[in-house]
């Protein structure tokens, strides 16, 4: 196995802050926007992006975190249980949510994601930012921010390495 770096520290860095500019272009300054992160590497990605909002804009935009497993289409014994308290439930309903993920592969992951806010709130809108689409769709999702189009092969692998849990900042392809 092979691993070649697809973004370094520095190209990282710059696709979340011109996705943070794409979103405040999108979202007009960012009223009543909420950022909403896929687990694991969603999550940390969302808080850069919201750290960037604040420092760019001056505003303090709601993060939080969904683990959709339980939603996707391939799960049995589905429990519904997404990982979200009920201020962050009543947080949803009216608001112009931002998804955000690390890879966009199948679409199948976002397609449960949708499936799970709306059932627990109608967003006024929800939009999808990852940092990498690496193709593949199964379904039909697209992402209106992304951080890099990467085309791989079936058997590729993205790997999305994020500073939280993997000590450095860098986007590799796996093969
Ligand atoms: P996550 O940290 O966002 O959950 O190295 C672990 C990461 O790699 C996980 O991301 C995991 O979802 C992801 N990953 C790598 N290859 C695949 C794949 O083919 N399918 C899925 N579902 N996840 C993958
Ligand atoms: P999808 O549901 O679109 O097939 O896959 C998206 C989810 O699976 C994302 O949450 C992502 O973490 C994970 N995933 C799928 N393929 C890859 C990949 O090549 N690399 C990484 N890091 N994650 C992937
Ligand atoms: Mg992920």
């Amino acid at each position: 196995m092979t691993n070649k770096e697809v973004l370094d520290n520095a190209s990282l860095q710059r696709a979340l802050t011109r996705i943070t500019y794409e979103i405040i272009e999108r979202n007009k300054g960012g009223q009543d926007l909420v950022l909403v992160g896929i687990k694991t590497r969603g999550e940390f990605l969302a808080h850069r992006v919201a750290d960037r909002l604040e420092q760019l804009e001056d505003v303090n935009i709601p993060v939080m975190a969904i683990d959709v497993t339980n939603y996707r289409d391939d799960v049995l014994n589905r429990d519904d249980n997404l990982g979200l308290n009920d201020e962050e439930k009543t947080n949803i309903a009216n608001k112009n949510i931002v998804l955000i993920d690390d890879v966009l592969f199948t679409g199948r992951t976002i397609r449960a994601a949708l499936d799970a806010l709306i059932h627990i709130g109608r967003p006024s809108t929800i939009a999808l930012a990852v940092l990498v689409d690496r193709g593949h769709r199964e379904l039909p999702i697209r992402a209106d921010f992304v951080g890099k189009n990467i085309p791989t092969a079936q058997n590729e692998k993205i790997k999305v390495l994020v500073q939280e849990i993997d000590g450095r900042d860098a986007v590799e392809i796996v093969h």
